[in-house]
């Protein structure tokens, strides 16, 4: 029967990103308290699951950034002989476990992942889409929740929302008192995790959580990825 595994021999060697994100958590974590459309304590708690990622999963990652319910992983190594069902399933429960852990749930939760090959010079490239996508997310969700104050269904909400520019959205938000360009930075950037070697010795990684990141498409962002990478 060994031979009907028939998916165990997809292998994705590395360097890859693993995205991941949680599944139907706009109702998963509805009931939970948090503050719309951004908790602190919701990104914190995100942020303490990837640092425990660094931490106990074994696996070597070389930096994740994460905004909203999506993880995105960096990987220049992978255990598994880098078997696809291994690599997916293994980081997935990973992080549902954690997240459970951190929020003391007690109803399942789940995340999905995909694997995402990328060449250690597209590594900017790909972070800036993921950012570009958390500014856009910051846009979108401070606009659909001042139109729900004002009034408006969640289903109408979203309806106008797709038919405004973002110029549109910033006006909206603007003369309901939230300047968006203001907003914390780990809401319009997202947040970083990675490793810091101390005294010289790989072993000893202290984990940092960056919630004060750059943007990737700068010079300062290129820089922070590329010593992070290990490309300078
Ligand atoms: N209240 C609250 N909800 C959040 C926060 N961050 C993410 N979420 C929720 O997580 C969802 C993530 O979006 P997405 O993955 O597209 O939708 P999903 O299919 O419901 O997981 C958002 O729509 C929000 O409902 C937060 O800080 N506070
Ligand atoms: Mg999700």
């Amino acid at each position: 029967m060994k031979e009907r595994e028939i998916f165990s021999g997809l292998r994705a060697p590395p360097p890859i990103f693993v995205r991941v994100d949680g599944r139907g958590f706009k109702k998963a974590i509805h009931g939970l308290g948090f503050k719309k459309p951004y908790d602190r304590a919701f990104a914190s708690a995100m942020a303490d699951c990837t640092s425990m990622f660094f931490e106990k999963s074994g696996f070597n990652t070389v930096l994740a950034y994460l905004f909203s319910d999506e993880i995105n992983l960096f990987f220049t190594d992978i255990p598994f002989k880098a078997r696809v069902e291994k690599i997916d399933s293994v980081i997935a429960s990973f992080f549902a476990s954690a997240l459970t852990i951190q929020l003391e749930l007690i109803t399942p939760i789940s995340f999905d992942t995909r694997i995402v090959p990328i060449a250690a010079n597209d590594v900017t490239k790909y972070l800036s889409w993921r950012q570009n996508e958390a500014w856009n997310n910051c846009v979108a969700s401070y606009g659909y929740y001042i139109l729900l104050k004002q009034g408006l269904k969640p289903h109408d909400a979203a309806a106008r929302l797709k038919n405004m520019k973002q110029g549109e959205i910033h006006e909206l938000t603007f003369q309901n008192g939230v300047n968006l360009g203001k907003t914390p930075c780990w809401q319009r950037r997202g947040i970083m995790v990675y490793g810091k070697a101390s005294n010289n010795h790989a072993a000893n990684k202290k984990i940092i959580q960056n919630w004060n990141i750059p943007l990737f498409k700068t010079t300062e962002g290129r820089m922070l990825i590329e010593m992070l990478i290990g490309t300078i």
